[in-house]
């Protein structure tokens, strides 16, 4: 079934190599940034303190769960102030930054890893409770786009998520709380990615809400020559496409934007 899928903002809150205020800035413009998201109608903000991009070092868990606490907890506050019902998540392949955030106000772990990542994660997964979003990735991400290849990619991702979702019940997780993802750009080359695409529809057969992240992804890039900020044609087209093939989740860079545009697509869509 088609819907009005939900809008999912994206928050880094991993100092950018330009910035040089420290932790503190950082987290300053986050919020500033979670401000504008909500007054757009945002429906999650998902918060990452760990940069999962193709060839990123990985963060010390330490070092993580300074970035992301504060924030969480801060914008748990401003969701309350502003009566939103926006709800939040911790995109972290760590179970103990999933657990520190879910005390701190978030409401669902995005797991790039699909509780791979970490031996413990599935039995943190069910004892928190929360809503998990299970994603797929070929490798992790600082080996993941050293020659990936697929026979049949729809066929291995959905295999391997079915897989994944049955390894989260077993110890738990209850199958409400699930959402997929097939990982645009996480181990893929651009004909994989715009197979995906192309399919996602078929995603619906495994029976869990679909999110799709697409937003600024280097896909874009590599069909036209453009560098990540200049890519907001290539999101939206990205995330029409989405809603049209019945992704329930969109994860974007541009929530204003993004809005707008299934807005149009949703009014057009219901005349007859
Ligand atoms: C996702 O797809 N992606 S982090 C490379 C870029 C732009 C953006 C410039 N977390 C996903 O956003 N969680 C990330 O090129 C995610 N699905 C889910 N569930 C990577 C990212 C990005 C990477």
């Amino acid at each position: 079934m088609v819907v009005m899928p939900k809008v999912m903002g994206i928050l880094n809150v991993t100092p950018d190599s330009f910035s040089d205020g420290g932790e503190f800035k950082t987290q300053k413009a986050a919020l500033a940034h979670a401000g504008l998201m909500l007054a757009a109608g945002v429906d999650i903000i998902d918060v990452g303190g760990e940069s999962t991009r193709p060839g990123a070092e990985d963060v010390p868990e330490d070092e993580e769960l300074k970035r992301v606490i504060p924030v969480i907890n801060k914008l748990a506050g401003l969701i309350k102030r502003k009566k939103s019902k926006a709800k939040i998540s911790i995109d972290t392949r760590k179970p103990n930054v999933a657990r520190e955030a879910v005390k701190a106000g978030a409401h669902i772990w995005n797991d790039v890893s699909a509780l791979t990542h970490d031996p413990e994660s599935v039995d943190v997964a069910a004892e928190l409770g929360c809503e998990v979003v299970l994603m797929h990735a070929l490798g992790s991400p600082k080996t993941m786009q050293d020659n990936p290849s697929y026979e049949d990619v729809i066929g291995e991702i959905k295999l391997w998520l079915a897989t994944r979702i049955a390894v989260a019940m077993a110890a738990g997780v209850k199958s409400d709380k699930i959402s997929i993802d097939p990982g645009i750009g996480f181990g893929k080359r651009l004909e994989d990615n715009l197979t995906i695409f192309r399919h996602l529809s078929e995603f619906k057969d495994l029976g869990y809400p679909i999110l799709l992240g697409a937003s600024r992804k280097s896909f874009i890039g590599k069909m036209d020559g453009s560098e990540a900020d200049n890519r907001l044609g290539g999101s939206l087209a990205s995330a029409i496409w989405g809603a049209d093939q019945g992704a329930d989740i969109l994860r974007v860079h541009d929530v204003p934007e993004t809005i707008q545009a299934l807005k149009i697509w949703d009014t057009i869509r219901h005349v007859d």
